[in-house]
């Protein structure tokens, strides 16, 4: 047998990457009656039943580092997460409810900052570095800060999202990919351009995958009292008075994070998007019970 990583699935079809190339397979019946429906990024096994063309069945799926649901795609090792400067503006929440998850999930994250033609990164530049990211400048547009982005994707399956318009498209095109862009005032309204998920071929075994939007990960299985463990600057301030302290709605004479945050050294969007999303597990939580 043979292994390979799935960079696509359509039809019941499933296209495996190995030494050899890309097989076009399908998967064996047992693998459903045990349950398992292949996704892209699972690491396979597969039996060629042909040379020529590259045919083959997928016999084993090797259990999953990480699943995402939407879209539907295992193995992420590195996340990069656009940001446009403008046209769309960051939208704090979403970027920062991916973060957590994408730390729940143990990917690493790097922070692309684009189109830093239309205003300054610096202000969303400052707020993603003081909280431990590694953070790029790029302009799709005018090819900047592309070959330092590529150099940091040392993972085997990197994930690249963002709201939709920010240029994730534009920067994998960049990266020698051919994939379809929006236009600058279609993707003011939300549409998305990107809408399916392939693993696509960096070379040296590396592959990237453009989502359409934001829809990667939910968050759901965070509980409330564990949100912190997933704001990386949380662990670094100093002690709260009570040991339960969740940081909301508390002195900042009583609270390591909250002194952190009216001392500058926590960004306030960072804190807002913490006390949303604990106000919002915190909901689910109360209303399970
Ligand atoms: N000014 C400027 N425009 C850019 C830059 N990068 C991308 N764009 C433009 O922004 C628009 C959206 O780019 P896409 O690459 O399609 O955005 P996307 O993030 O893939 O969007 P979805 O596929 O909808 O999620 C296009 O018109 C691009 O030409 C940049 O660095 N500067
Ligand atoms: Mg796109
Ligand atoms: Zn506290």
């Amino acid at each position: 047998m043979i292994c390979g990583i799935i960079t696509k699935g359509i039809g019941g079809f499933y296209y495996v990457a190995t030494d050899d190339g890309v097989a076009e397979c399908r998967a064996l019946g047992r693998l459903r009656k045990e349950n398992i429906t292949p996704v892209t990024g699972d690491r396979v096994k597969i039996r060629v039943t042909n040379k020529n063309p590259y045919e083959g069945a997928i016999e084993e799926v090797e259990s999953r580092r990480n699943y995402l649901i939407r879209p539907p795609v295992s193995n992420i090792d590195m996340l990069v997460i656009v940001i446009s400067t403008e046209s769309p503006s960051p939208d704090y929440l979403m970027i920062d409810k991916l973060i957590a998850t994408a730390e729940y999930a143990k990917i690493e994250i790097i922070i692309a900052v684009n189109k830093i033609d239309l205003a300054l990164p610096d202000e969303i530049v400052e707020i993603y570095k003081k909280a431990g990211f590694q953070t790029v400048k790029t302009c799709a547009q005018a090819n900047i800060g592309i070959d330092k982005l590529k150099a940091l994707l040392t993972g085997r399956i990197t994930a690249v999202a963002g709201n939709s318009g920010v240029g994730k498209s534009s920067i994998l095109n960049r990266f020698g990919l051919n994939l379809e862009t929006g236009e600058v005032g279609r993707t003011n309204r939300g549409r998305h351009t990107t809408r399916h998920t392939e693993l696509l071929p960096l070379g040296n075994g590396k592959f990237v995958i453009d989502t359409p939007g934001f829809s990667l990960l939910e968050v759901d299985d965070i509980k409330a009292n564990e949100l912190e463990n997933y704001f990386r600057e949380f662990a670094n301030v100093g002690e709260c008075k009570f040991s339960d302290c969740a940081h909301i709605g508390v002195k900042a004479d009583d609270c390591g994070v909250y002194n952190a945050v009216t001392k500058g050294e926590i960004s306030k969007t960072r804190y807002e998007s913490y006390e949303n999303m604990y106000n919002f597990l915190k909901t689910i939580k109360e209303w399970e019970k």
